[in-house]
């Protein structure tokens, strides 16, 4: 890995905010995105949530890191210059779950992959998504949850997107989901995090 690229990731991990946003400006140009995400932002959030796990970092911490990595990738996704990709993501948190820092890192990623995102936001019902598939003609509904307990509403969510529309193309992801049971709920794809979520997406949008 190049110098550049540690120094990136261990700027987002110190959260070292002005340093990372002058870097944002001035990196050279043969850094691609794929390579940038790959090698610095997912490594520097993976290391976050290690530092949380093993109490090194607290909540507050956490979240303020969380976002950062957030900011980074919204950066990076705005001055990209990836073509613009003629596919429609309408993607959001399942009603009962607050969490969307995995969904608000999964929207900018896409962004910067050139798809077209419509954020819902959180706390949707399965109405709501349907009633969006019906209105958007999404190529592909995202659906998130961090709990447990809301894991249920997401196979709701997808039945009944599934009776408004044959077309649209189901990706679901989150803390307690993984591959099996994204398949028995019905959905097309799951990605475990941004580090595969394109290809996962690119494969159930050739489904
Ligand atoms: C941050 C956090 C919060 C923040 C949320 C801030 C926010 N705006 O999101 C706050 C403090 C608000 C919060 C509140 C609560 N939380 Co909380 N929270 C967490 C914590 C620590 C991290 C979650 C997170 O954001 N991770 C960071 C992201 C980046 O994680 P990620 O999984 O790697 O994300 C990737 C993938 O999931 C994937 N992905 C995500 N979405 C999607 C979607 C698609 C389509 C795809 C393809 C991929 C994908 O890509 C992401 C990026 O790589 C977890 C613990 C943990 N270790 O996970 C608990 C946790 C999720 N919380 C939990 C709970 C219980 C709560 C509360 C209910 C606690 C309470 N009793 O009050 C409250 C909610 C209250 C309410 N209003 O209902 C529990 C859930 C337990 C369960 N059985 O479900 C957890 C697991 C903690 C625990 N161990 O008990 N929480």
């Amino acid at each position: 890995m190049s110098d550049l690229l540690v120094e990136f990731k261990k700027m987002i991990v110190e959260k070292r905010r002005g340093e990372l946003q002058a870097m944002l400006l001035s990196l050279p140009e043969e850094y691609a995105l794929p390579v940038i995400f790959s090698q610095a932002v997912y490594p520097a959030l993976n290391e976050v949530r290690q530092l949380f796990r093993d109490r090194r970092i607290g909540l507050p911490e956490l979240i303020l890191s969380l976002d950062l990595v957030r900011q980074t990738v919204e950066g990076l996704s705005n001055q990209s210059g990836s073509p613009e990709r003629n596919q429609h993501v309408v993607l959001g948190v399942i009603e009962g779950d607050p969490h969307d820092m995995g969904k608000n890192i999964v929207r900018d990623v896409y962004r910067g992959y050139g798809f077209r995102v419509t954020d819902l936001g959180k706390n949707l019902s399965r109405d709501r998504f349907v009633s969006e598939v019906r209105e958007r003609k999404p190529d592909l509904v995202g659906i998130s949850t961090m709990m447990s307990t809301t894991v249920d509403l997401v196979g709701g969510a997808i039945d009944s997107i599934r009776k408004e529309s044959q077309d649209v193309r189901i990706m679901v992801g989150g803390a307690f989901l993984n591959r099996e049971m994204a398949g028995r709920l019905g959905a097309d794809g799951y990605a475990e995090s941004v580090a595969t979520l394109i290809e996962e997406t690119e494969a159930a949008l050739g489904k």
